[in-house]
C-alpha cells in the first residue's frame, strides 16, 4: 500500500470502521440503469448501494458541485465523495465523469468513490483510473450465469438487450474483469453481495473465494431489501444470525464488511448519523460562490 493510499483509507468511513468519526457524501448524479435486478423498483434508490427510498432530488453535474461546496462548508469532517446512483455510474458516465472533474477542481483533496453494477467497468476503468477515483464498488452475486440469471432480468449491454444466462454471463465476465483491472492498478476494490435466500446462499463462499482472487480488498455481504414492487417483494428475509454466520465464515478468506448502512444515492454525514434530510429540497442550481461565501 502506497503513502497516499494508506493516507486515504485512513479517511475512508466504509473501508476502514475505525475512520467512524469521518463523513461520506453521495450526489445522485446518475438516474440511469443498464441491467435490471429482481430486487430492483426503479421508483426507488439502487438496492445495491442504498436503501430503497425515494431520492430527493436527481442533480447535474453543475448542482453537484454546488451543493457539495455548501455540504463541505458545513461538514469540516467530510472527507469522501460518492456516486452510487439512483441507478448506476456507469451507466450515466458522461454525468459521473463531469461531476468527479467539477468537484476535484474545487477540492483536490477530496476521496472519490463510485459504486457500480460493474456492466460496462472494462469500458471505463481506465478512465476511472485517470479521474483518480480510489475507491469502486463493484455489486457481484453471483458468479455462476445460472444464479445470475435467477438474480437479473435482463441487461442492455451496448444496446442490445440480453436476458437469462446469456445476459448474466455478460456481466459477470465484465464484473470480474473490471475488478481484476482496477485492483491490478492499485484500486481499493470492494464486493457488494446481495444474500439472497433460496437464490445464492449457498454460492456466496465459492464468490468471496473468486473475488479475492481477482484482487478485492473486501467484501460487503448484505441482506436483501425485499422492495415493495419488485419481483423479490415476497422473498424471504435473512436474519441477523444467517448473516453473520456467512460474514463469519468468509472472514477467513478476505476482510468483511460489517458496519454497511445499505445507504440512500443522496447519503451525507457520518455513516452512524445520516443528516441528508437537512441538505435536501435546496435547490443548488442558481447557487453562486457569493451565497456560499455567506452561508459559511
Ligand atoms: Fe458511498 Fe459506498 Fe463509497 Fe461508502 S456507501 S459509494 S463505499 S462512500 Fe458505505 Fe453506504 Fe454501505 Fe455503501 S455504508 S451502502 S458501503
Ligand atoms: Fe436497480 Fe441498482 Fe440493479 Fe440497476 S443495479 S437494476 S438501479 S438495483
Amino acid at each position: 500500500m502506497s503513502d497516499l493510499n494508506k493516507r486515504s483509507i485512513s479517511k475512508h468511513p466504509c473501508y476502514n470502521i475505525e475512520a467512524h468519526n469521518y463523513a461520506r457524501m453521495h450526489v445522485p448524479v446518475a438516474p440511469d440503469c443498464n441491467i435490471l435486478c429482481n430486487y430492483c423498483n426503479r421508483k426507488y434508490d439502487c438496492a445495491n448501494e442504498c436503501r430503497p427510498g425515494v431520492t430527493s432530488q436527481v442533480l447535474s453535474p453543475r448542482e453537484a458541485l454546488e451543493k457539495y461546496k455548501y455540504v463541505k462548508n458545513q461538514l469540516k469532517n467530510l472527507t469522501v465523495l460518492g456516486i452510487a446512483g439512483p441507478g448506476d455510474a456507469l451507466a450515466n458516465f458522461d454525468k459521473t465523469k463531469e461531476t468527479i472533474e467539477r468537484i476535484k477542481e474545487y477540492d483536490p483533496e477530496v476521496i472519490f468513490c463510485l459504486s457500480t453494477n460493474g456492466l460496462m467497468l472494462p469500458d471505463y476503468a481506465e478512465e476511472i483510473i485517470n479521474l483518480g477515483v480510489e475507491y469502486v464498488t463493484i455489486t457481484i452475486n453471483a458468479i455462476d450465469p445460472l444464479i445470475g440469471a435467477n438474480i437479473y432480468r435482463k441487461i442492455n449491454y451496448k444496446n442490445k438487450e440480453y436476458s437469462g444466462k446469456e445476459g448474466a454471463k455478460i456481466l459477470i465476465d465484465n464484473q470480474l474483469e473490471g475488478l481484476k483491472y482496477l485492483s491490478d492498478k492499485g484500486v481499493f476494490c470492494k464486493i457488494n453481495t446481495v444474500f439472497i435466500k433460496t437464490i445464492n446462499d449457498d454460492h456466496i463462499e465459492k464468490l468471496v473465494i473468486e473475488v479475492k482472487n481477482k484482487g478485492a480488498f473486501m467484501t460487503n455481504i448484505m441482506p436483501l431489501i425485499p422492495v415493495k414492487g419488485s419481483f423479490f417483494e415476497h422473498m424471504p428475509i435473512v436474519s441477523n444470525k444467517e448473516l453473520y454466520i456467512v460474514r463469519e465464515n468468509c472472514k477467513k478468506y478476505i476482510k468483511q464488511m460489517s458496519h454497511c448502512r445499505q445507504c440512500r444515492a443522496d447519503a451525507i454525514g457520518k455513516l452512524s448519523h445520516d443528516i441528508s434530510k437537512n441538505f435536501e429540497h435546496k435547490c443548488y442550481t442558481h447557487m453562486s460562490d457569493n451565497i456560499l461565501t455567506k452561508i459559511s
